[in-house]
Protein backbone atom coordinates (compact mmCIF):
# COMPACT_ATOMS: atom_id res chain seq x y z
CA UNK A 1 0.00 0.00 0.00
CA UNK A 2 2.99 1.95 0.17
CA UNK A 3 3.19 3.77 -2.94
CA UNK A 4 -0.76 4.22 -3.13
CA UNK A 5 -1.02 8.18 -3.90
CA UNK A 6 -2.60 10.40 -1.20
CA UNK A 7 -4.68 13.30 -1.75
CA UNK A 8 -3.80 14.47 1.94
CA UNK A 9 -0.27 16.87 1.74
CA UNK A 10 1.84 15.08 3.85
CA UNK A 11 2.80 17.81 5.87
CA UNK A 12 0.40 20.82 7.52
CA UNK A 13 2.57 22.69 9.46
CA UNK A 14 3.66 25.26 7.05
CA UNK A 15 0.06 26.86 6.34
CA UNK A 16 -0.97 28.79 9.10
CA UNK A 17 -4.88 28.66 8.85
CA UNK A 18 -7.12 31.79 9.71
CA UNK A 19 -9.15 32.08 11.97
CA UNK A 20 -9.06 28.45 13.10
CA UNK A 21 -7.94 26.28 15.73
CA UNK A 22 -4.50 25.49 13.56
CA UNK A 23 -3.67 22.36 16.30
CA UNK A 24 -6.76 20.68 16.50
CA UNK A 25 -7.50 20.65 12.70
CA UNK A 26 -4.35 19.40 11.91
CA UNK A 27 -4.79 16.29 14.07
CA UNK A 28 -8.09 15.78 12.67
CA UNK A 29 -8.18 17.47 8.94
CA UNK A 30 -10.80 18.75 7.48
CA UNK A 31 -9.94 18.74 3.83
CA UNK A 32 -11.89 19.60 0.78
CA UNK A 33 -11.18 18.68 -2.78
CA UNK A 34 -14.26 19.46 -4.70
CA UNK A 35 -18.00 21.05 -5.34
CA UNK A 36 -21.10 20.90 -7.08
CA UNK A 37 -23.94 22.66 -7.06
CA UNK A 38 -25.19 22.02 -2.83
CA UNK A 39 -22.38 19.89 -2.05
CA UNK A 40 -18.65 19.68 -1.24
CA UNK A 41 -16.39 16.65 -1.77
CA UNK A 42 -14.24 15.54 1.19
CA UNK A 43 -10.84 13.93 0.63
CA UNK A 44 -12.22 10.84 1.71
CA UNK A 45 -14.96 10.72 -1.06
CA UNK A 46 -17.88 12.13 0.96
CA UNK A 47 -20.85 14.60 -0.29
CA UNK A 48 -21.44 17.24 1.89
CA UNK A 49 -24.56 19.49 1.78
CA UNK A 50 -23.32 23.25 2.05
CA UNK A 51 -25.36 25.04 4.41
CA UNK A 52 -23.40 27.85 4.31
CA UNK A 53 -22.54 28.54 0.46
CA UNK A 54 -18.80 28.35 1.39
CA UNK A 55 -18.52 31.69 4.32
CA UNK A 56 -21.67 33.54 2.86
CA UNK A 57 -20.37 34.12 -0.51
CA UNK A 58 -21.24 30.94 -2.88
CA UNK A 59 -24.58 32.15 -3.68
CA UNK A 60 -25.17 30.53 -7.21
CA UNK A 61 -23.92 27.54 -5.50
CA UNK A 62 -20.47 25.71 -6.79
CA UNK A 63 -18.87 25.63 -10.11
CA UNK A 64 -21.63 27.37 -12.05
CA UNK A 65 -21.12 26.60 -15.75
CA UNK A 66 -21.22 30.63 -17.04
CA UNK A 67 -18.89 31.94 -14.16
CA UNK A 68 -16.39 28.66 -14.83
CA UNK A 69 -16.34 29.82 -18.43
CA UNK A 70 -16.30 33.48 -18.22
CA UNK A 71 -13.04 32.83 -15.81
CA UNK A 72 -11.04 30.48 -18.22
CA UNK A 73 -12.03 32.99 -21.22
CA UNK A 74 -11.03 35.81 -19.10
CA UNK A 75 -7.65 34.26 -18.06
CA UNK A 76 -7.02 33.66 -21.97
CA UNK A 77 -7.31 37.15 -23.33
CA UNK A 78 -6.20 40.00 -20.64
CA UNK A 79 -4.45 38.57 -17.70
CA UNK A 80 -3.87 41.81 -15.87
CA UNK A 81 -4.34 45.63 -16.39
CA UNK A 82 -2.63 48.38 -14.38
CA UNK A 83 -5.68 49.39 -12.11
CA UNK A 84 -3.77 53.10 -11.53
CA UNK A 85 -4.19 55.67 -14.37
CA UNK A 86 -5.66 52.76 -16.92
CA UNK A 87 -8.57 50.42 -17.18
CA UNK A 88 -10.07 47.87 -19.33
CA UNK A 89 -13.85 47.70 -20.72
CA UNK A 90 -14.97 44.73 -18.30
CA UNK A 91 -14.81 47.14 -15.51
CA UNK A 92 -17.06 49.40 -16.65
CA UNK A 93 -19.47 47.00 -17.48
CA UNK A 94 -19.66 45.51 -14.20
CA UNK A 95 -19.97 48.80 -12.49
CA UNK A 96 -22.63 50.00 -15.02
CA UNK A 97 -24.46 46.70 -14.50
CA UNK A 98 -24.33 47.06 -10.66
CA UNK A 99 -25.48 50.38 -10.45
CA UNK A 100 -28.90 48.77 -12.06
CA UNK A 101 -29.28 46.27 -9.07
CA UNK A 102 -28.10 48.85 -6.48
CA UNK A 103 -30.78 50.96 -4.33
CA UNK A 104 -31.80 54.28 -6.37
CA UNK A 105 -29.19 56.86 -5.24
CA UNK A 106 -26.13 54.58 -5.04
CA UNK A 107 -24.90 54.91 -8.66
CA UNK A 108 -20.75 54.89 -8.71
CA UNK A 109 -18.49 51.57 -7.52
CA UNK A 110 -15.07 51.28 -6.02
CA UNK A 111 -13.57 47.73 -6.82
CA UNK A 112 -11.40 46.08 -3.68
CA UNK A 113 -10.70 42.55 -3.19
CA UNK A 114 -12.40 41.93 -0.03
CA UNK A 115 -14.98 42.76 2.64
CA UNK A 116 -12.07 43.86 4.36
CA UNK A 117 -10.61 46.27 2.08
CA UNK A 118 -14.85 47.44 0.96
CA UNK A 119 -14.93 48.50 4.83
CA UNK A 120 -11.14 50.63 4.60
CA UNK A 121 -12.35 51.75 1.43
CA UNK A 122 -16.02 53.30 2.58
CA UNK A 123 -14.55 54.62 6.01
CA UNK A 124 -11.69 56.54 4.20
CA UNK A 125 -14.49 57.88 1.47
CA UNK A 126 -16.33 59.30 4.73
CA UNK A 127 -13.58 60.67 6.27
CA UNK A 128 -12.53 62.56 2.88
CA UNK A 129 -16.06 63.22 2.01
CA UNK A 130 -16.50 65.88 5.02
CA UNK A 131 -13.00 66.76 4.30
CA UNK A 132 -13.18 67.35 0.88
CA UNK A 133 -16.34 69.50 1.75
CA UNK A 134 -14.40 71.51 4.16
CA UNK A 135 -16.13 70.01 7.15
CA UNK A 136 -12.82 67.69 8.29
CA UNK A 137 -13.82 68.60 12.08
CA UNK A 138 -16.12 65.44 11.48
CA UNK A 139 -13.61 62.49 11.88
CA UNK A 140 -15.21 60.17 14.37
CA UNK A 141 -16.39 56.81 13.45
CA UNK A 142 -19.25 55.23 14.82
CA UNK A 143 -19.69 51.48 14.84
CA UNK A 144 -21.66 48.64 17.24
CA UNK A 145 -21.05 46.02 19.79
CA UNK A 146 -20.65 42.59 18.29
CA UNK A 147 -20.31 44.56 14.85
CA UNK A 148 -17.85 42.73 12.35
CA UNK A 149 -16.35 44.69 9.81
CA UNK A 150 -13.09 42.51 8.19
CA UNK A 151 -9.88 42.34 9.92
CA UNK A 152 -8.33 45.26 9.34
CA UNK A 153 -7.59 48.22 11.84
CA UNK A 154 -10.22 50.59 10.56
CA UNK A 155 -12.82 47.60 10.49
CA UNK A 156 -11.36 45.82 13.80
CA UNK A 157 -11.72 49.55 15.49
CA UNK A 158 -15.37 50.27 14.32
CA UNK A 159 -16.00 46.42 14.70
CA UNK A 160 -17.35 45.23 18.10
CA UNK A 161 -15.76 41.57 18.53
CA UNK A 162 -13.40 41.57 21.44
CA UNK A 163 -11.41 38.54 20.25
CA UNK A 164 -10.92 40.19 16.76
CA UNK A 165 -10.05 43.77 19.00
CA UNK A 166 -8.02 42.91 22.03
CA UNK A 167 -4.66 41.52 20.86
CA UNK A 168 -3.75 44.62 18.70
CA UNK A 169 -3.08 47.89 20.60
CA UNK A 170 -4.66 51.16 20.89
CA UNK A 171 -6.69 50.94 16.67
CA UNK A 172 -7.67 53.74 15.87
CA UNK A 173 -8.80 56.74 17.81
CA UNK A 174 -11.68 59.01 17.86
CA UNK A 175 -13.92 55.87 17.55
CA UNK A 176 -16.75 54.56 19.25
CA UNK A 177 -19.77 52.11 19.84
CA UNK A 178 -23.73 51.58 19.62
CA UNK A 179 -25.06 48.79 21.57
CA UNK A 180 -25.82 45.70 19.89
CA UNK A 181 -29.28 44.97 18.96
CA UNK A 182 -29.18 41.18 20.06
CA UNK A 183 -32.17 40.63 23.16
CA UNK A 184 -32.99 37.11 23.69
CA UNK A 185 -35.15 38.00 27.01
CA UNK A 186 -37.34 40.05 25.07
CA UNK A 187 -37.09 38.31 21.40
CA UNK A 188 -36.00 35.00 22.01
CA UNK A 189 -37.88 32.75 18.78
CA UNK A 190 -39.26 35.44 16.82
CA UNK A 191 -39.97 34.83 13.08
CA UNK A 192 -38.13 37.42 10.94
CA UNK A 193 -37.43 40.96 12.13
CA UNK A 194 -37.70 41.23 16.03
CA UNK A 195 -40.43 43.36 17.54
CA UNK A 196 -38.42 44.50 20.28
CA UNK A 197 -35.92 47.48 20.14
CA UNK A 198 -36.16 50.15 18.22
CA UNK A 199 -35.14 52.70 21.08
CA UNK A 200 -31.62 51.12 20.88
CA UNK A 201 -31.32 52.99 17.61
CA UNK A 202 -31.14 56.46 19.65
CA UNK A 203 -28.28 55.11 21.02
CA UNK A 204 -26.81 56.80 18.17
CA UNK A 205 -27.91 60.17 19.53
CA UNK A 206 -26.34 59.33 22.86
CA UNK A 207 -23.10 59.29 21.85
CA UNK A 208 -23.51 61.87 19.12
CA UNK A 209 -24.75 64.31 21.80
CA UNK A 210 -21.54 63.25 23.88
CA UNK A 211 -18.96 64.18 21.08
CA UNK A 212 -21.41 66.58 19.67
CA UNK A 213 -22.53 65.94 16.42
CA UNK A 214 -20.80 67.60 14.09
CA UNK A 215 -17.00 65.41 15.33
CA UNK A 216 -18.77 62.49 13.34
CA UNK A 217 -18.09 61.36 10.10
CA UNK A 218 -19.89 58.00 9.79
CA UNK A 219 -22.03 55.20 11.13
CA UNK A 220 -21.26 51.80 10.20
CA UNK A 221 -23.63 48.73 10.92
CA UNK A 222 -24.28 45.09 9.27
CA UNK A 223 -28.39 45.34 8.50
CA UNK A 224 -27.60 41.56 9.57
CA UNK A 225 -24.68 41.15 11.70
CA UNK A 226 -23.59 37.52 10.29
CA UNK A 227 -20.34 36.99 11.83
CA UNK A 228 -21.38 37.66 15.40
CA UNK A 229 -23.95 35.18 15.27
CA UNK A 230 -26.90 36.70 13.06
CA UNK A 231 -28.38 39.59 14.96
CA UNK A 232 -31.22 40.62 13.77
CA UNK A 233 -32.55 44.80 13.58
CA UNK A 234 -35.04 45.26 15.69
CA UNK A 235 -38.07 46.50 13.41
CA UNK A 236 -37.81 49.82 12.40
CA UNK A 237 -34.40 50.03 13.90
CA UNK A 238 -32.44 50.75 10.23
CA UNK A 239 -35.29 53.48 9.57
CA UNK A 240 -34.25 55.60 12.97
CA UNK A 241 -30.50 54.96 12.57
CA UNK A 242 -30.96 56.81 9.09
CA UNK A 243 -33.17 59.07 10.46
CA UNK A 244 -30.65 60.33 13.19
CA UNK A 245 -27.96 60.43 10.53
CA UNK A 246 -29.80 62.66 8.15
CA UNK A 247 -30.94 65.08 11.54
CA UNK A 248 -26.68 65.43 11.96
CA UNK A 249 -25.16 65.63 8.88
CA UNK A 250 -23.46 62.05 9.51
CA UNK A 251 -22.95 59.21 7.00
CA UNK A 252 -24.47 55.60 7.27
CA UNK A 253 -22.83 53.30 5.91
CA UNK A 254 -24.16 49.56 5.65
CA UNK A 255 -21.61 46.92 5.50
CA UNK A 256 -23.76 44.93 3.09
CA UNK A 257 -20.50 41.85 2.64
CA UNK A 258 -23.34 39.08 3.59
CA UNK A 259 -26.33 41.11 2.97
CA UNK A 260 -25.60 41.63 -0.52
CA UNK A 261 -26.68 39.70 -3.55
CA UNK A 262 -29.52 38.15 -2.37
CA UNK A 263 -29.35 36.35 0.66
CA UNK A 264 -32.55 38.46 1.85
CA UNK A 265 -34.61 37.55 -1.06
CA UNK A 266 -33.31 40.95 -2.18
CA UNK A 267 -30.68 42.63 -4.04
CA UNK A 268 -29.27 43.81 -1.12
CA UNK A 269 -30.38 44.29 2.40
CA UNK A 270 -30.95 48.27 2.03
CA UNK A 271 -33.35 46.74 -0.23
CA UNK A 272 -35.43 44.78 1.86
CA UNK A 273 -34.88 47.34 5.20
CA UNK A 274 -36.63 50.02 2.66
CA UNK A 275 -33.40 52.06 4.02
CA UNK A 276 -30.48 54.00 1.57
CA UNK A 277 -27.25 54.21 3.20
CA UNK A 278 -24.95 56.35 1.69
CA UNK A 279 -21.85 53.88 1.20
CA UNK A 280 -22.69 50.52 0.99
CA UNK A 281 -19.72 47.91 1.43
CA UNK A 282 -20.04 44.10 -0.43
CA UNK A 283 -17.76 41.33 -1.41
CA UNK A 284 -18.48 37.84 -1.37
CA UNK A 285 -21.65 37.16 -3.44
CA UNK A 286 -20.43 39.35 -5.84
CA UNK A 287 -18.24 36.81 -7.90
CA UNK A 288 -19.91 34.04 -6.11
CA UNK A 289 -16.73 33.23 -4.08
CA UNK A 290 -14.59 32.21 -7.15
CA UNK A 291 -12.15 34.99 -7.63
CA UNK A 292 -11.59 37.31 -4.18
CA UNK A 293 -13.83 41.08 -5.24
CA UNK A 294 -15.31 43.76 -3.17
CA UNK A 295 -17.18 46.68 -4.72
CA UNK A 296 -17.85 49.73 -2.36
CA UNK A 297 -20.63 51.99 -3.54
CA UNK A 298 -21.39 55.36 -2.98
CA UNK A 299 -23.93 58.11 -3.44
CA UNK A 300 -23.98 61.15 -5.96
CA UNK A 301 -23.07 63.20 -3.22
CA UNK A 302 -20.14 61.33 -1.93
CA UNK A 303 -18.77 60.66 -5.40
CA UNK A 304 -19.54 64.52 -6.82
CA UNK A 305 -17.77 66.29 -3.44
CA UNK A 306 -14.44 64.21 -4.96
CA UNK A 307 -14.88 65.29 -8.56
CA UNK A 308 -13.50 68.88 -8.59
CA UNK A 309 -10.14 70.82 -8.47
CA UNK A 310 -7.77 70.48 -11.37
CA UNK A 311 -8.57 67.79 -13.76
CA UNK A 312 -5.13 66.31 -14.25
CA UNK A 313 -5.46 65.80 -10.30
CA UNK A 314 -6.12 62.44 -8.77
CA UNK A 315 -9.23 63.02 -6.97
CA UNK A 316 -9.25 59.80 -4.06
CA UNK A 317 -5.58 59.11 -2.95
CA UNK A 318 -6.57 55.30 -2.37
CA UNK A 319 -6.94 51.97 -4.54
CA UNK A 320 -5.46 48.71 -4.74
CA UNK A 321 -3.38 47.10 -7.38
CA UNK A 322 -6.58 44.42 -7.77
CA UNK A 323 -8.56 46.98 -7.79
CA UNK A 324 -11.34 45.57 -10.42
CA UNK A 325 -8.72 42.91 -11.45
CA UNK A 326 -9.61 41.27 -15.05
CA UNK A 327 -10.59 37.74 -14.02
CA UNK A 328 -12.56 39.14 -10.84
CA UNK A 329 -14.64 41.53 -13.34
CA UNK A 330 -15.26 38.33 -15.62
CA UNK A 331 -16.22 36.06 -12.25
CA UNK A 332 -18.84 38.76 -11.30
CA UNK A 333 -20.42 39.32 -15.07
CA UNK A 334 -20.77 35.63 -14.89
CA UNK A 335 -22.20 35.42 -11.53
CA UNK A 336 -24.74 38.72 -12.04
CA UNK A 337 -25.57 36.58 -15.41
CA UNK A 338 -26.51 33.68 -13.43
CA UNK A 339 -28.32 35.41 -10.80
CA UNK A 340 -30.37 36.91 -13.66
CA UNK A 341 -30.84 33.81 -15.96
CA UNK A 342 -32.11 31.94 -12.44
CA UNK A 343 -33.75 34.74 -10.87
CA UNK A 344 -31.58 33.82 -7.94
CA UNK A 345 -31.41 37.34 -5.95
CA UNK A 346 -35.32 37.09 -5.25
CA UNK A 347 -35.01 33.47 -4.97
CA UNK A 348 -34.54 33.69 -1.25
CA UNK A 349 -37.93 35.54 -0.60
CA UNK A 350 -40.00 32.79 -2.28
CA UNK A 351 -38.18 30.27 0.08
CA UNK A 352 -38.18 32.32 3.04
CA UNK A 353 -41.40 31.24 4.79
CA UNK A 354 -40.18 27.38 4.43
CA UNK A 355 -36.80 28.15 5.22
CA UNK A 356 -38.48 29.90 8.70
CA UNK A 357 -40.40 26.71 9.68
CA UNK A 358 -37.37 24.82 8.95
CA UNK A 359 -35.40 26.91 11.48
CA UNK A 360 -38.09 26.82 14.02
CA UNK A 361 -38.87 23.47 13.69
CA UNK A 362 -35.60 22.58 15.68
CA UNK A 363 -36.87 25.09 18.72
CA UNK A 364 -37.31 22.23 21.39
CA UNK A 365 -34.09 20.38 20.60
CA UNK A 366 -31.74 20.09 23.10
CA UNK A 367 -29.74 22.98 24.59
CA UNK A 368 -31.28 25.31 22.02
CA UNK A 369 -31.85 28.56 23.80
CA UNK A 370 -32.91 30.43 20.20
CA UNK A 371 -33.88 29.63 16.76
CA UNK A 372 -34.24 33.12 14.72
CA UNK A 373 -34.45 33.62 10.29
CA UNK A 374 -34.21 36.49 7.80
CA UNK A 375 -34.25 35.54 4.29
CA UNK A 376 -32.20 32.43 3.65
CA UNK A 377 -30.32 33.04 7.14
CA UNK A 378 -30.67 31.30 9.76
CA UNK A 379 -29.74 30.45 13.23
CA UNK A 380 -29.77 28.35 16.61
CA UNK A 381 -28.43 29.34 19.37
CA UNK A 382 -27.16 27.20 22.33
CA UNK A 383 -27.18 27.33 26.15
CA UNK A 384 -22.99 27.22 26.46
CA UNK A 385 -21.26 25.13 28.20
CA UNK A 386 -20.99 26.32 31.82
CA UNK A 387 -17.23 27.71 32.17
CA UNK A 388 -16.61 26.30 28.21
CA UNK A 389 -17.61 28.86 26.12
CA UNK A 390 -18.03 28.19 22.35
CA UNK A 391 -17.35 24.33 22.80
CA UNK A 392 -20.46 23.16 22.51
CA UNK A 393 -21.30 25.15 19.09
CA UNK A 394 -17.94 23.55 17.89
CA UNK A 395 -18.86 20.16 18.58
CA UNK A 396 -22.40 20.61 16.81
CA UNK A 397 -20.06 21.37 14.25
CA UNK A 398 -17.94 18.84 13.99
CA UNK A 399 -20.83 16.53 14.56
CA UNK A 400 -22.31 17.71 11.78
CA UNK A 401 -19.55 17.61 9.24
CA UNK A 402 -18.04 14.22 10.14
CA UNK A 403 -21.07 11.96 11.25
CA UNK A 404 -23.52 13.74 8.33
CA UNK A 405 -21.91 15.30 6.08
CA UNK A 406 -23.95 18.75 6.48
CA UNK A 407 -21.07 21.98 6.50
CA UNK A 408 -22.60 24.83 9.24
CA UNK A 409 -20.39 27.62 10.95
CA UNK A 410 -20.56 28.36 14.50
CA UNK A 411 -19.40 31.49 15.76
CA UNK A 412 -19.31 31.74 20.31
CA UNK A 413 -22.34 29.04 21.00
CA UNK A 414 -24.35 30.08 17.83
CA UNK A 415 -24.74 27.77 14.82
CA UNK A 416 -25.84 30.27 11.57
CA UNK A 417 -26.94 28.70 8.25
CA UNK A 418 -26.57 30.99 5.32
CA UNK A 419 -26.98 28.14 2.09
CA UNK A 420 -26.58 28.87 -1.65
CA UNK A 421 -29.44 30.36 -2.64
CA UNK A 422 -30.19 27.54 -5.36
CA UNK A 423 -31.55 25.33 -2.41
CA UNK A 424 -34.22 23.33 -3.14
CA UNK A 425 -36.79 21.99 -0.41
CA UNK A 426 -35.27 18.88 -0.42
CA UNK A 427 -31.81 20.22 0.94
CA UNK A 428 -33.75 22.46 3.28
CA UNK A 429 -35.35 19.05 4.72
CA UNK A 430 -32.02 17.25 4.74
CA UNK A 431 -30.73 20.51 6.90
CA UNK A 432 -33.41 19.80 9.06
CA UNK A 433 -33.24 16.05 9.62
CA UNK A 434 -29.31 15.94 9.81
CA UNK A 435 -29.26 19.34 12.31
CA UNK A 436 -32.58 17.19 14.40
CA UNK A 437 -29.25 14.38 14.96
CA UNK A 438 -26.69 16.11 15.86
CA UNK A 439 -28.79 18.47 18.50
CA UNK A 440 -30.23 15.60 20.00
CA UNK A 441 -27.01 13.60 20.62
CA UNK A 442 -25.25 16.93 21.95
CA UNK A 443 -23.54 16.93 25.41
N1 LIG B 1 -17.89 42.82 6.64
C1 LIG B 1 -18.80 41.89 6.93
C2 LIG B 1 -20.17 42.30 7.33
C3 LIG B 1 -18.46 40.54 6.83
O1 LIG B 1 -19.37 39.61 7.14
C4 LIG B 1 -16.25 41.21 6.14
C5 LIG B 1 -16.63 42.52 6.25
C6 LIG B 1 -14.84 40.90 5.72
O2 LIG B 1 -14.81 40.31 4.49
P1 LIG B 1 -13.46 39.55 4.01
O3 LIG B 1 -13.74 39.29 2.55
O4 LIG B 1 -12.33 40.50 4.19
O5 LIG B 1 -13.31 38.32 4.85
C7 LIG B 1 -17.16 40.19 6.43
C8 LIG B 1 -16.72 38.76 6.34
C9 LIG B 1 -18.79 33.89 9.36
C10 LIG B 1 -17.82 34.60 8.47
O6 LIG B 1 -18.69 32.71 9.52
C11 LIG B 1 -18.12 35.87 8.06
C12 LIG B 1 -17.21 36.56 7.28
C13 LIG B 1 -16.02 35.97 6.90
C14 LIG B 1 -15.74 34.69 7.31
C15 LIG B 1 -16.63 33.99 8.10
O7 LIG B 1 -19.72 34.48 9.87
N2 LIG B 1 -17.55 37.83 6.93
Amino acid sequence: MLDKPVSRPNDLSAYWMPFTANRQFKRAPRMITGADGMHYVTDDGRKVLDGIAGLWCVNAGHNRPKIVEAIQTQAATLDYAPAFQMAHPKAFELASRLTALSPEGLDHVFFTNSGSESVETALKMALAYHRAKGDGGRFRLIGRERGYHGVNFGGISVGGIVANRKMFGTLLTGVDHMRHTHDLSRNAFTRGEPEHGIELADDLLRIAQLHDPSTIAAVIVEPVAGSAGVLLPPKGYLKRLREICDEHGILLIFDEVITGYGRLGTNFGADYFGVTPDLMTTAKGLTNGTVPMGAVFASDKIHDTFMTGPDHMIEFFHGYTYSAHPLACAAALGTLDTYADEGLLTRGAELADYWADAIHSLRDLPHVIDTRNLGLIGAVELEPIAGQPTKRAFSAFLSAYHDHDLLIRTTGDIIAFSPPLIIGKDHIDQIVDRMTKVLTALD
